[in-house]
C-alpha cells in the first residue's frame, strides 16, 4: 500500500473529512466517510469518498485498490441500511464525465426505480 496522499488545501471533500464544512454524514470508518449530496437526484443520494486525497477513481485504482475495495463496500452498507439494497454506483471520471469535484466519491443513487440517462 502506498502512503496515504495530504489532503489537498482547497478540496471541498478534504474540508468535510476534516470537519471543517459540515456535512450530513451517514457512514464513517477509518478510510472511509459518506454523506448525502447537498443536491440529491434520487431519494437515496449519498457520497462515499476515501479520506485520502485521490483525484478520481481510476488513480485510486492504480494507488490503493484495497482502499477502493472498502468505498464499494461501503457504498453497499449505506444502500442496504438507508434503502432497499438495490442502488447504482456512479464514479464520474474527468469532466467530460460531469466530475465537478476532484477528490473520487462514488455516488450511490437509489430508493426508487432509476431510469437510464446518462447523456
Ligand atoms: P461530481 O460527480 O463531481 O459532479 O459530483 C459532485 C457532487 O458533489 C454533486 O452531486 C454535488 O451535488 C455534490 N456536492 C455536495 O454534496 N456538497 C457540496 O457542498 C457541493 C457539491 I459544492
Amino acid at each position: 500500500m502506498t502512503n496515504a496522499p495530504a489532503a489537498s488545501a482547497n478540496c471541498l471533500f478534504c474540508k468535510i473529512v476534516a470537519g471543517d464544512v459540515p456535512a450530513d454524514v451517514v457512514a464513517s470508518s477509518e478510510r472511509v466517510l459518506a454523506f448525502r449530496d447537498i443536491d440529491p437526484k434520487a431519494p437515496l443520494h449519498v457520497l462515499v469518498v476515501p479520506k485520502a486525497h485521490h483525484g478520481d477513481v481510476s488513480v485510486l485504482a492504480a494507488a490503493d485498490p484495497s482502499l477502493l475495495a472498502e468505498v464499494v463496500a461501503t457504498a453497499d452498507e449505506v444502500a442496504t441500511e438507508l434503502a432497499d439494497g438495490q442502488y447504482r454506483l456512479i464514479f464520474n471520471s474527468g469532466p467530460r464525465a460531469g466530475q465537478s469535484v476532484f477528490h473520487v466519491h462514488g455516488h450511490v443513487v437509489g430508493g426508487a426505480r432509476l431510469g437510464w440517462t446518462p447523456a
